[in-house]
């Protein structure tokens, strides 16, 4: 077991959960460079430059390793990598619901009056109705979709490639984020390489049906190189900016970039 930074006022911190917070908080290859090798509290708190003396220095350290891996992440990331297709007979089926709600609690949307808008750094058209979007090329695709949960599964989902649909609204495609808000108050953020990434895909159907209300209706955000907590589904909003945007689940600790 590590060493325990004790502060004689207050009980001892739980090395072992902290180490374990912050080998999540890492990316995966850092990870593996380091080894187990420094992560005790001791080698922690050198490297941070946190004393770790109380939760909130441990709280300060994981966020400022979170940054760190994002910016990791953001390196790493290869705009032209692919992440792996499936064959129709690999789908899982029933497909899960997630959602920071029960099934029962999923927003129903009107599509007859819904508008998409888009708003921030674009010089393009601000709103679009159902009709609209799918009268724009679509494409389908066969992923996987992987929960920080712990569980994964493959769907296929139809849409709209994510960079034809900036290119139309005239987005700046060199700001830094693409933020989304959604119909259940939900929101979620990405870097704009992922915007642009070829299997990030503007999604209005699952399996060749209408996206049905459970998995995002009218319109998810599908994006296989990212993790499903990233995937916004119900979108009302999106907007092209340099300000970070966070999230529903960003800003309560998890990690924003988020690549899987
Ligand atoms: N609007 C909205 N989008 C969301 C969520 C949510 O609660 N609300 N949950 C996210 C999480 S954590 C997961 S795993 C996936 C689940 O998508 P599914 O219901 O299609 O499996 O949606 C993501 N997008
Ligand atoms: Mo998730």
């Amino acid at each position: 077991m590590a060493s325990i930074v004790r502060d004689k006022r207050k009980p001892a911190l739980d090395a072992r959960s902290i180490i374990k917070d912050v080998s999540r908080e890492m990316a995966d290859p850092l990870r593996r460079a380091l080894g187990k090798r420094i992560l005790t509290l001791g080698g922690l708190a050198l490297l941070s430059g946190c004393s770790l003396t109380d939760e909130r220095s441990v709280d300060a350290m994981l966020r400022n390793i979170s940054r760190f891996n994002d910016r990791m992440q953001g390196w790493l990331f290869d705009p032209r990598r692919l992440a792996p297709t499936y064959s129709e007979a690999m789908i899982t089926r029933p497909f899960p619901f997630n959602a920071f709600y029960d099934i029962d609690d999923v927003p129903q949307i009107d599509g007859a009056t819904y508008k998409l808008e888009v708003r921030g750094l674009i010089s393009g058209k601000t709103q679009w109705t159902l009709a609209e979007l799918r009268m724009l090329p679509q494409m389908s695709q066969i992923t996987r979709h992987i929960c920080i949960e712990g569980w994964s599964a493959i769907g296929r989902w139809d849409g709209i490639p994510f960079s034809q649909f900036l290119a139309r609204t005239g987005a700046d495609m060199s700001a830094k984020y693409v933020a989304f808000e959604c119909a259940d108050n939900y929101s979620t953020s990405i870097d704009m390489p992922t915007a642009l990434h070829p299997q990030t895909l503007l999604t209005l159907g699952y399996d060749g049906q209408t996206l049905p209300p459970k998995y995002g209706f009218p319109m998810k955000l599908r994006m296989p190189t990212k993790l499903g907590y990233k995937n916004p589904k119900h979108i009302v909003a999106i907007s092209v900016t340099n300000t970070y945007p966070g999230g529903y689940w960003e800003n309560q600790g998890y990690n924003w970039f988020g690549g899987s």
